[in-house]
């Protein structure tokens, strides 16, 4: 129960909450207030740390009334909610974007210099909470600043990783992952909520019994439980006044469950016990479209999605509203298969909690949540063994085959005598062992399944889920991802954020499809003189910082070919990686003098998953690579390669908006949107990439002639693969790709040991799933159009500001819109 307990007297307890002065003056002093009272330090005793966590309050303190107040005008409004579900959110810093989003900033610097300090130098002592891995976390993120930022009420509901994204260092040229203590010099955006905690179960078994009312029952009795503590996050409307809530949980031992341990007098084991419940959310499994399939992220999923519910019906809702009802107030978006254990949730909830019975329960249910899948790769869409299930959740398990048996007896109704295809789209799989495909139960159990980007959706349609289509032709659609403008081009790209708004008013950060207003723009003189005044200060940005965070020299006016991502062999880092060495090997055997390069710097930035040995020594082999063509006197002021470690949100912000080339050259049919060439574009970077994902839709609206596609397309790969695909025919016929390929065979990048890197080169020339050496040829001739391009510095920045103005359609608004529209069915409170 919230609130008094009798009627408030006092005339300040019942007025709106108000938030504090913002002149100048009035945060010099609300700020020294933090610094002193919360800090507990005089101004000339204290840290950076102390400066940035007093700073950090003065913003949250002014928030704060907004976000009471956006509280109480969503219960008011009764209007629907959405609820994100999603494992993953890679938030980025938050004070810069507090402060842009309370308009905050000009106030905070100058009130900041006349104590004698510096905004930047706070702003960068903040670590930036790594709780994704990286497309899909960051996606999320931007989902709930558009959601904010458009005046929807959205909760975003997720887990408190202790130990986020691992900070990845090189030794030798090799990743080693370091644990990212993102709390350990505390974490002022939080709030802790320990009073509103939620007992999750687990284990045990399931048994029957009859109720009050004579009917026949099942309850679950579970074995153990863990406390779910919710930790709530601002998430703040770009100056609009709402602030929404990101709502993360944090898994504690219950003191039951303690206890139990304590009164059989085994200390150590009731302090293992709390361990071992801590552990839930101690740590983000660092994979990234490849799930592992272990136990204890099964638990994680549950346990985020069992307290959300939870906390939804319980806090969220009046007290008595009729659960008949819920799909009036909540739509659960899934993000991926992660969440998706919170459909069997709902059911169990409805129906032995509160006695539903099971088609009410499932009417119920299905029009409650939606599914978003982000990926085609087979090895990344969930299976989760029915022992675990079962062993772990034996209610749920319980639940999914009753699902599975009336969606079956569905299919064979509608399409009698085929066994065949009842099998095939069978929730549980049989081979090679018995499992729960999450992503078929999301589909039966969803109002609509989504892509996120037109090519992806139709191939989801047609190769992934194809007989559920054809079941379901209209549970089908695509969203195409987005991106914040606030973030990707307002904060991190201030130069062309005022050039812009110079040209055509400030309306294109909530409205970006204005950007078009700029098209005309591209054939003035004088603006692309200062287009490129803007990226040159942003290149001398990005020099500034990796010097001093990396200890990289970056040259100064190379081409900028940027390629930033994780590590993956479908996105084909190492297709980049043999540009390169055929660069130093054409120059070395005299085939090209290296005064015919264009002057070229290639920053890679990418994570491998710490048990994916591919591509940890793809990573090692493109450090090997650099440390030699840096060292190269031919080469010097014509190639470079910088390879930054621990590539993450922070970084981005700086090396997207000084990029001059974006490099996107995933198979085509592999990646299945992007983001990253979103926020490219978006900068007035070129693209080089293939009809892939979300770039088929960047070309199509930026124009063939400012794009540089090459590569084969999705049919193409389809046909080539059905064929028989022979790399070695490639390797053989190709003497410029069999020179690349063999100088690294020979032990050239690695002091001549010849085996080192023999397993990335001989899975190219032997296996090659994802092709790269057939599209090699067609790479290297797209790149030598990137040159001849740039040395006409008129046409390349023409295209570039052709690239910004077209690229208005992938703000994460629209998507928004898009989302609304087509699967969520709600409203903006205003
Ligand atoms: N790895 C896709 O591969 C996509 C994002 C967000 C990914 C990207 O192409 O842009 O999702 N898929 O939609 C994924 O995580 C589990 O699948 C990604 O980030």
């Amino acid at each position: 129960v919230y609130g008094p307990s009798s009627t408030p007297s006092h005339p300040l307890a019942t007025a709106p909450v108000s938030p504090p002065p913002f002149s100048v003056d009035g945060f010099v002093k609300e700020f020294l207030h933090e610094l002193n009272t919360n800090q507990g330090v005089a101004l000339s005793r204290s840290s950076i740390n102390d400066q940035y966590l007093a700073l950090a309050s003065t913003v949250k303190n002014y928030l704060m009334a907004r976000w009471l107040e956006t509280g109480r005008k969503t219960r008011e409004s009764q209007a629907k909610t959405v609820g994100y579900l999603s494992a993953e959110y890679l938030l980025g810093r938050q004070l810069g974007n507090a402060l842009l989003a309370t308009d905050l900033g000009d106030i905070a610097q100058r009130g900041l210099e006349l104590c004698g300090l510096d905004l930047a130098t706070l702003r960068a002592q903040e670590v930036e909470p790594g709780l994704g891995n990286g497309g899909l976390g960051r996606l999320a993120a931007c989902f709930i600043d558009s959601l904010a930022t458009m005046n929807v009420p959205c909760i975003g509901y997720g887990i408190r990783y202790e130990y986020g994204i691992f900070r990845q260092t090189f030794v030798d040229g090799r990743q080693v992952e370091q644990p990212d203590t993102w709390l350990a010099l505390g974490s002022p955006w939080e709030f802790p909520h320990p009073e509103a905690s939620v007992t999750v179960h687990f284990g045990g078994h399931t048994e029957k019994y009859t109720d009050a009312a004579g009917t026949e029952r099942t309850r679950w009795v579970p074995e153990w439980n863990v406390l779910g503590v919710p930790y709530n996050y601002m998430v703040p409307g770009y100056l609009n006044g709402r602030v929404n809530t990101l709502r993360l949980w944090s898994a504690q031992a219950t003191q039951a469950f303690d206890l139990q341990i304590f009164n059989s007098g085994d200390y150590a084991d009731a302090v293992r016990a709390q361990t071992f419940a801590e552990n839930i959310s101690k740590v983000l499994y660092p994979e990234d479209s490849t799930p592992q399939g272990k136990e204890l992220r099964l638990q994680q999923q549950y346990f985020f999605v069992a307290c959300s519910l939870r906390d939804f019906i319980d806090n969220e809702l009046e007290e008595g509203f009729d659960l008949h009802r819920l799909p009036e107030r909540i739509h659960f978006q899934l993000n991926d298969t992660h969440p998706v254990i919170a459909v069997p949730e709902l059911m169990r909830i409805l129906v032995d909690d509160h006695g539903f019975d099971w088609d009410e329960a499932w009417e119920v249910t299905q029009q409650c949540f939606a599914y978003t899948c982000h990926t085609l790769l087979p090895e990344a869409l969930e299976i989760w063994s029915t022992e675990l299930l079962g062993r772990l959740l034996p209610r749920h398990l319980e639940i999914i085959y009753q699902i599975n048996d009336e969606f079956l007896a569905r299919v064979r109704e509608a399409f009698p005598g085929d066994e065949l295809r009842a099998r095939r789209m069978s929730i549980i799989a049989e081979y090679p062992s018995r499992g729960v495909r999450m992503a078929y139960l999301a589909t039966v159990a969803g109002t609509k399944v989504n892509g996120v980007a037109e090519l992806h959706s139709q191939l989801l349609r047609d190769k992934v889920l194809p007989d559920f289509s054809e079941l379901y032709p209209d549970k089908f659609t695509n969203v195409t991802n987005g991106v914040t403008p606030r973030r990707f081009v307002r904060m991190a790209n201030p130069k062309l954020s005022e050039l812009i708004t110079d040209a055509i008013g400030s309306g294109w950060v909530t409205d970006l499809e204005r950007l078009r207003e700029l098209e005309p723009y591209a054939d003035d003189p004088e603006f692309r003189e200062q287009f490129r005044a803007a990226k040159a200060w942003n290149k001398s940005r990005l020099t500034d910082l990796l010097a001093q965070r990396d200890g990289i020299e970056l040259p100064d006016g190379h081409l900028l070919d940027v390629m930033v991502k994780r590590l993956h062999e479908y996105k084909r880092q190492s297709l980049k990686l043999l540009h390169i060495v055929s660069l130093y090997e054409q120059v070395h055997s005299g085939a090209i003098a290296a005064a015919d390069l264009t002057p070229r710097t290639v920053v890679f930035g990418a994570k491998a998953a710490p048990g994916y040995k591919m591509a940890k020594d793809t990573i090692h082999l493109i450090n090997k690579v650099a440390a030699i063509v840096n060292a190269d006197p031919v080469l010097e002021g014509r190639l470079k390669v910088a390879f930054p470690a621990n590539y993450n949100v922070t970084l981005a912000e700086k090396l997207i908006p000084a990029a001059d080339l974006s490099e996107q050259i995933s198979l085509a049919g592999m990646e299945a949107s992007g983001t990253g060439n979103m926020k490219f574009a978006l900068n007035g970077a070129l693209t080089i990439g293939t009809d892939d994902g979300a770039n088929v839709e960047i070309r199509e609206l930026v124009g063939d002639k400012h794009f540089f596609l090459f590569g084969m397309s999705e049919p193409e790969v389809a046909q080539l693969g059905a064929q028989g695909y022979h790399p070695g025919s490639y390797y053989e016929s190709n003497p410029r790709l069999k020179a690349a390929l063999d100088l690294i065979w020979s032990g050239h990048f690695s002091d001549g040991d010849r085996y080192l890197f023999d397993s990335v080169v001989t899975n190219l020339v032997h296996n090659d799933r994802f092709m790269v050496l057939a599209d090699f040829d067609s790479y290297l001739a797209t790149q030598a159009k990137v040159e001849e391009k740039y040395a006409d510095v008129d046409a390349w920045t023409r295209s570039a500001v052709l690239n910004v103005a077209r690229s208005g359609f992938f703000s994460s608004d629209r998507s928004m819109r898009d989302y609304l529209k087509r699967i969520w069915h709600t409203q903006p409170v205003i």
